[in-house]
């Protein structure tokens, strides 16, 4: 007999996982194996996926997966504050929709001899997006084991499990090589997702569920007490700056003054973008959140109205066969009515197969 506390939580039949992680660490060509899509990967130093994108849906072990595919927080032409506007917004959107994450996947390049301000910076970012509760959920897949040799690369795992991904470690989250860089790796890394209870983030719960502005959010509060502390530290510079230019123009010392007077309006510059980003994320993040919502709104249109096509296409096709099948009862060989009857079949599973193809997150 079964009661309530043995039974048995089935595992969702759609999965949706996110994946981040720095810029080209490899999470678009990761995505791309996993799901023979052809999202565009990185081929120079500078940031390449700029928006948050959703690769092609696929099937794994009967269950239909999507992966979204995310911009690092080190992006080379966007502010960190920008990047977390986009990725909470879609976040929000996606939790708003009803599809929760079954997993996140945190990438990071083993070939890195070490944790450089930015891989710090990103990873911190990650886990104030995550929360605490989360982290059993996180997988952090470790890539370019190409580039390094099998000791190097496995002294350099060790360092990572007992130091920096600890916190996620720590939590029942798990450490996994992409190694060898193959489809089937990339897929038995999701196999590990797609039996996951999906859990809400903890930027989602603060958006959606309590209500918070981007800003009272754990990740924008952190991200914005940084600024502050940045600005601060460059209008502290600047009087510096300014100190040494009045010794120059005491002394008639032109060339001093010019650049010192270049240098103090760099650092001007530098502390007030700086506070502007701050004071103006709260309305930017509602700017950003509209604008997904719409782009998300169109793309569920023209899902729907392309299925209503798929479906209109499918009747019309299917009368023909009918038409032709009730005819040939009369007029055609055996042959031909059972070529008939196969295409009806035929059409029937394609179409079922098509069934629910179209989810918009
Ligand atoms: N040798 C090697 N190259 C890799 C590996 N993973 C990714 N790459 C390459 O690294 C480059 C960057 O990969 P992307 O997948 O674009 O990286 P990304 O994390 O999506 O980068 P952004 O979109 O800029 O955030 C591409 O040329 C990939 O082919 C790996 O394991 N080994
Ligand atoms: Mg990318």
């Amino acid at each position: 007999m079964s009661n309530s506390k043995n039974k048995v939580v089935e595992p969702p039949r759609e999965v949706t996982i996110a994946v981040m992680g720095a810029t080209g660490v490899g999470k678009s060509s990761f995505i791309n194996m996993a799901s023979q899509s052809n999202l565009k990967e990185g081929r120079s130093l500078h940031s390449c996926t700029q928006d948050v994108q959703i690769a092609n849906q696929f099937e794994l072990d009967g269950i239909t997966v999507t992966i979204i595919d995310t911009p690092g927080f080190d992006d080379t032409s966007r502010s960190d504050s920008d990047i977390l506007k986009l990725i909470a917004a879609h976040l929000e959107a996606s939790y708003k929709s009803g599809y929760i994450l079954s997993g996140i996947i945190y990438m990071h390049r083993i070939s890195d001899p070490r944790m450089t301000g930015i891989n710090v910076r990103n990873f911190s970012m990650f886990l104030k997006l995550c929360g605490d509760s989360t982290l059993k959920n996180v997988i952090i897949c470790t890539t370019m084991w190409d580039t390094v040799s099998p000791e190097e690369g496995a002294d350099r795992e060790l360092e990572l499990e007992t130091d920096f991904f600890k916190p996620v470690l720590d939590m029942q989250g798990h450490l996994v090589r992409h190694s060898p860089r193959t489809s089937s790796t990339a897929q038995d890394i999701i196999r590990r997702i797609i039996k996951n209870q999906p859990g809400v983030l903890q930027i989602q719960k603060e958006l959606v569920d309590d209500n918070l502005g981007i800003d009272e959010t754990t990740a924008g509060t952190e991200l914005n007490k940084e600024l502050l502390e940045q600005a601060a530290k460059h209008r502290e510079e600047m009087r510096k700056v300014e100190e040494d230019r009045e010794r120059a123009i005491k002394e008639n010392n032109k060339m001093m003054e010019d650049i010192l007077t270049k240098e103090r309006q760099k650092l001007k510059d530098e502390a007030e973008r700086k506070e502007r980003e701050v004071a103006e994320m709260k309305e930017d993040y509602i700017a950003q959140k509209n604008s997904v919502e719409t782009k998300l709104r169109e793309l569920e249109e023209k899902a729907r109205a392309d299925q209503a096509r798929v479906e209109a296409d499918y009747q019309r096709k299917m009368e023909n066969l009918m038409v032709e099948l009730g005819k040939a009862n009369m007029s055609k060989t055996e042959e031909e009515v059972k070529k008939l009857k196969e295409e009806i079949a035929e059409l029937k599973k394609k179409q079922g197969q098509k069934k629910g193809k179209c989810v918009i997150q």
